[in-house]
């Protein structure tokens, strides 16, 4: 795994670090671990599993990097730093804790990537596998750390892998692979759209078979191993899974037999269905209980921050959606809402390019709320003239968001759902989008829950 006499280095002291740390403390490996913010709190969870010694912060020089011959670099380090480069040209060894999950050969990997959907499907495959009495568990972007999963025999692991963990890691080889989707996000970091294809094609590499998402023409693959597809049209053949409507109910079929009914499950939203598809061409590709899998679905409710139906009060449904971190994730949002939508948008954008969002919002009955740091931005961007607010913040768009919801009248028999889906990052005011969904769900609570 790291065969050198020099001691590692860990790069990045997030939940990948510390969790790298700890492997190597168990596993006895000698490093030392980097973080380029000069005035990173050193947390419990650092404490605990490295020496003061051995923990460096602030810019990482050409001297210090000449001491190790392998790096072990966090997801949230981006290829185009300058000390990348530096450890690249002097020919030393980067990789990921991807990469060292791979060194241990663990049976049943299902890898899962793509633009949207992928938490959602990682969770839905732990379900379903659960409930077919398997032992499994899943890590990656997901939230655990994927080396944290070598503490325990597992039968199954499933791993969301996103862009920033796969644009560096070398190899992982895994039984199935998923593409749930591809459309632009995160290119910032990965220059363009071409180049994020490429990275997220990078998990079919070392598959040994893989699911297609067959109506998206942003994945490509030729010579693909056994594959089965899924998508949101009818499905070609048996080993497909697809969605048809019939009389204005969505059924997930496979091949031409209806298997589920949208009505059967409690997710809401068409993306859930094709999510519920990808996941059970997973089930069938592994060779396990399709009836089953799909009894087990049928009581799987909403994953936090995505759809999350957390409060319902006085004819109001509050959503939490603040995963939605891009625009195709906010329209399939909306799209799968009917009746009164006020629709709260904002935070960090990631574009200056919202027609196709503002295309879909003018077929539906929806009041905007505009928060955070695009707030102008978004204003300017959407032209929809009235039914549109600027806030500050989250805790006035949750107020104004009620004030709109009351204002609405009686004999509008309408359903009014009130929606987080931000289309934008959350770095404007928060960590994480847990974060921005913690606090949206608190004011609600505090308030009108
Ligand atoms: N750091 C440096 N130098 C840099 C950049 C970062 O030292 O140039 C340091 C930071 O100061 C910080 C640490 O690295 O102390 C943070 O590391 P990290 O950003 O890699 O974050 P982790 O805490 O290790 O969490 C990562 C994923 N984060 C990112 O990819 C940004 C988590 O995904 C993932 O759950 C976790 O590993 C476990 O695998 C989160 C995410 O936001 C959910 N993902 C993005 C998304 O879903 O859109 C890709």
């Amino acid at each position: 795994m790291i065969a050198s006499k020099l001691p590692a280095a860990i790069i990045g002291l997030g939940k990948t670090g510390i969790s790298v740390a700890k492997f190597f403390k168990k596993n006895k490996i000698e490093f030392k671990a980097y973080d380029t913010r000069k005035d990173l709190d050193l947390t419990d969870g650092i404490k605990k599993n490295i020496k003061e010694e051995n923990i460096i912060l602030g810019p990482l020089e050409n001297k210090l990097i000449a001491s190790h011959d392998n790096f072990i670099v966090s997801p949230g380090v981006c290829l185009k730093k300058d000390f990348i480069e530096k450890i690249n040209s002097q020919n030393k060894n980067i990789q990921t804790d991807v990469d060292i999950f791979d060194s241990y050969n663990r049976k049943n990997i299902v890898c899962v990537t793509g633009s949207n959907g992928k938490t959602s499907v990682t969770l839905i495959l732990e379900y379903m596998l659960k409930f077919l009495g398997k032992k499994v568990a899943a890590g990656g972007n997901v939230g655990t750390p994927v080396l944290e999963l070598l503490y325990n025999d597992y039968e199954y692991h499933i791993l969301e892998l996103s862009s920033f963990q796969l644009e560096m890691t070398k190899k992982i080889q895994c039984d199935v692979s998923l593409i749930t989707n591809i459309t632009p996000d995160h290119l910032d970091r990965h220059k363009n759209f071409e180049n994020y294809k490429k990275i997220k094609h990078k998990i079919f590499l070392n598959s040994n078979s893989i699911v297609i998402n067959r109506t998206d023409r942003n994945i490509n693959v030729k010579n693909a191993p056994l594959h089965y597809s899924f998508g949101c049209d009818t499905a070609p053949n048996k080993s497909s899974f697809g969605i048809v409507k019939i009389d204005s109910t969505n059924y997930i079929v496979q091949g031409s037999e209806k298997i589920l009914s949208e009505n059967e499950i409690k997710l809401i939203g068409r993306h859930n269905l094709e999510n519920i598809c990808a996941s059970l061409a997973v089930i069938n590709i592994l060779n396990l209980d399709l009836e089953k899998a799909v009894e087990g679905i049928k009581d799987f409710k909403s994953i936090q921050h995505r759809m999350e139906k957390f409060c319902e009060k006085n004819k109001i449904s509050w959503i939490n959606d603040s995963k939605s971190t891009n625009i195709e994730s906010t329209i399939s949002a909306v799209k799968s809402i009917s009746g009164n939508i006020i629709l709260i948008l904002g935070g960090r954008s990631k574009t200056n390019n919202y027609d196709k969002l503002q295309e879909v919002l003018q077929n539906k009955s929806v009041f905007l709320i505009l928060y955070g740091e695009c707030k102008k931005l978004l204003n300017e961007n959407i032209k929809i003239k009235k039914n549109k607010v600027l806030v500050e913040d989250i805790k006035s768009a949750v107020d104004e968001a009620y004030k709109i919801a009351k204002s609405i009248p009686k004999f509008d028999e309408k359903k009014i759902t009130i929606l987080l889906s931000p289309a934008c990052s959350s770095f404007d005011m928060y960590s994480s989008f847990e974060e921005r969904g913690d606090h949206f769900k608190n004011e609600v609570l505090k308030k009108h829950g």
